[in-house]
């Protein structure tokens, strides 16, 4: 009885998985770089930022659910057509979401984009998404090479929004 019972979900979703194989499909596309406009091959590893992690839903009620690696800075991907809002959530490399926040500690959204996928046609240009990174003192990443990562390295002064690692300037020197 209880083999049947836990059975019976996954050939629900069998179904519906080639229930919705029938419908039209297209190709969306995708590019990412960091505020400022610097650009993924250096910034995620800078950043620590692992995976790219897509959700999203069409107009008919389809989802899109997809991680990938963000060092490539895009990816494409086919989709049932229609009209589509995607989300681009940042993950590390454990696979946890990253919350960035601002000067101030305030959360910053996830940028989201809309699109329209059309029938065997993948989208052109892609869309273009713009991602923020956590301030240096909370990304996990010994940024300034010290060997001292985040809280640990006394540059950021016990404070996780603290924008960089690196130490303050030196006072001028008196003469
Ligand atoms: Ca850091
Ligand atoms: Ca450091």
């Amino acid at each position: 009885m209880r083999t049947w019972r836990s059975w019976f979900p996954i050939l629900s979703l069998a179904g519906g998985l080639s229930a919705a194989s029938c419908a039209d499909h297209g190709s969306y596309s995708v590019t990412w770089t960091f505020v400022g406009g610097e650009g993924a091959p250096s910034g995620c590893g800078l950043h620590g930022v692992d995976t790219i992690h897509v959700t999203g839903a069409n107009t008919a009620g389809d989802g899109e659910d997809l991680i990938a690696l963000c060092a490539p800075g895009g990816l494409t991907h086919e989709v049932p057509v229609g009209d589509w809002t995607f989300t681009f959530h940042q993950l590390d490399v454990r696979g946890r979401p990253i919350m960035p926040v601002d000067a101030q500690g305030q959360p910053v959204p996830d940028p989201t984009a809309t699109a329209t996928v059309v029938k065997d046609t993948t989208l052109d240009p892609p869309l273009a998404v713009e991602l923020t990174p956590r301030p240096e003192c909370s990304d996990g990443i010994d940024n300034d090479g010290d060997g001292r990562v985040d809280l640990d390295d006394l540059d950021c002064g016990g404070d996780p929004n603290t924008a960089t690692e690196l130490p303050p300037p030196a006072p001028a020197a008196k003469l």
